[in-house]
């Protein structure tokens, strides 16, 4: 899977070395065939892969919540009665009060002005609408799909503890690392003394270099240090774990404006993308976790951990609706591949399958 396709000056020397070797070249290389996921370019084999991940995680989503959505379509008509089932089943999943009216009331708007009776209809409208929602944030490529992404790129991963940051930022890691980035992990959590040490692990793992002080150690030193290492170790990309709780929430949010504030002395447009990591499996109340980072640090994108759990999947059209935030990756699972890029038209299509 390529996630990171920025290349390294080293890369592009020795491309055009070849290319200089090689002409006058009678036969153009044939461009490897891409298709478009999540606005990353990704051959039919990633795109295989993305779907079969998207389609695992989603598993127990649809055989629970989604199976009952099936039987709502299951007569030839699709009978008036069944609107306020519709809307049931979509607030049960996590999709939220206002985010639920918007979907059911666009899709019975439309099934009433086009006279539409049939059940098959009525589901393909309603398809469309859960990927409208998806893709209300927008079609923007992450910084670190850009072809000409900042070195180094500085990510900086926020959220509740517990929800799957260490992990995802592992998983990113391995990620990056396979598509032949060089990743420094910044172990900023110092909070708890086992923190630092699970990055030390996941980075002997995924072989990325963790840099970390002692706990109790100033987070911004932390970040400071590793933007540091990655630039005399040549990094591509700098990824920071940060503390999910701290004494109190104002603690933890002004630790965190500190840590971006000594990155900016560094880098004055980093970090380029801030990720809220959000548990799928806490529904609901996810979103105004959401909302308390969003207000204190700005938030580029969400990774939607632990989808392969008891995730009811719904909290991924919320976010996208109310807080205008395109999720980037899910969590499907508690292994170093268990990532995969989002993408809405395949996660609503794993869903309604
Ligand atoms: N099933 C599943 N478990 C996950 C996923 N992501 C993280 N976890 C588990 O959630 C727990 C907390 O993860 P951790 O990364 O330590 O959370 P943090 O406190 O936010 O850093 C660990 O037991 C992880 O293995 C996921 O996508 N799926
Ligand atoms: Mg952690």
């Amino acid at each position: 899977m390529r996630f990171w396709r920025r290349k390294k000056k080293s890369d592009e020397e020795s491309e055009q070395q070849q290319e200089a070797a090689e002409a006058p070249a009678e036969e153009v290389a044939e461009a490897p065939v891409t298709t478009e996921v999540a606005d990353l370019e990704l051959t039919e084999e990633e795109v295989a892969e993305v779907q079969e991940q998207t389609q695992r995680a989603t598993e127990r989503t649809r055989r629970g919540w989604f199976s009952r959505l099936g039987g709502l379509f299951e007569r030839a008509d699709f009978g008036d009665e069944l609107w306020d089932e519709l809307e049931e089943i979509l607030i049960s999943a996590d999709t939220g009060l206002e985010t639920t009216e918007l979907i059911v009331s666009t899709v019975r708007d439309r099934v009433r002005q086009d006279n539409i009776k049939r059940s098959d209809e009525v589901r393909e409208l309603l398809r469309e609408e859960l990927v409208a929602v998806l893709e209300e944030p927008g079609h923007s490529v992450p910084r670190w799909a850009e072809s000409d992404a900042p070195s180094p790129l500085v990510l900086i991963v926020v959220g509740v503890n517990g929800t799957g940051k260490t992990t995802s930022i592992a998983k990113m890691a391995h990620a990056f690392q396979r598509d032949g980035a060089t990743v420094i992990l910044g172990a900023a959590d110092t909070f708890r003394a086992a923190a630092i040490d699970q990055l030390k692990l996941w980075g002997e793992r995924v072989g990325a270099r963790v840099v970390a002080h002692q706990h109790g150690a100033d987070p911004g030193a932390v970040a400071f240090d590793s933007l540091s290492a990655a630039e005399s170790a040549g990094g591509d990309i700098v990824i920071i774990d940060t503390a999910g709780r701290l004494h109190t929430k104002s603690n933890l949010m002004e630790e965190l404006k500190k840590i971006y504030r000594v990155i900016q002395r560094k880098y004055p447009d980093a970090p380029h993308e801030t990720l809220l990591v959000l548990d799928a499996t806490t529904g609901q109340n996810g979103l105004s976790q959401a909302r308390t980072f969003t207000e204190a640090v700005g938030i580029t994108g969400i990774v939607l951990s632990k989808l392969d759990g008891t995730a009811k999947g719904g909290i991924a059209f919320s976010i996208a609706h109310q807080l205008q935030i395109p999720v980037r990756f899910i969590g499907t699972g508690e292994r170093m591949d268990d990532l995969a890029p989002f993408d809405a038209r395949q996660f609503v299509d794993a869903l309604l399958s």
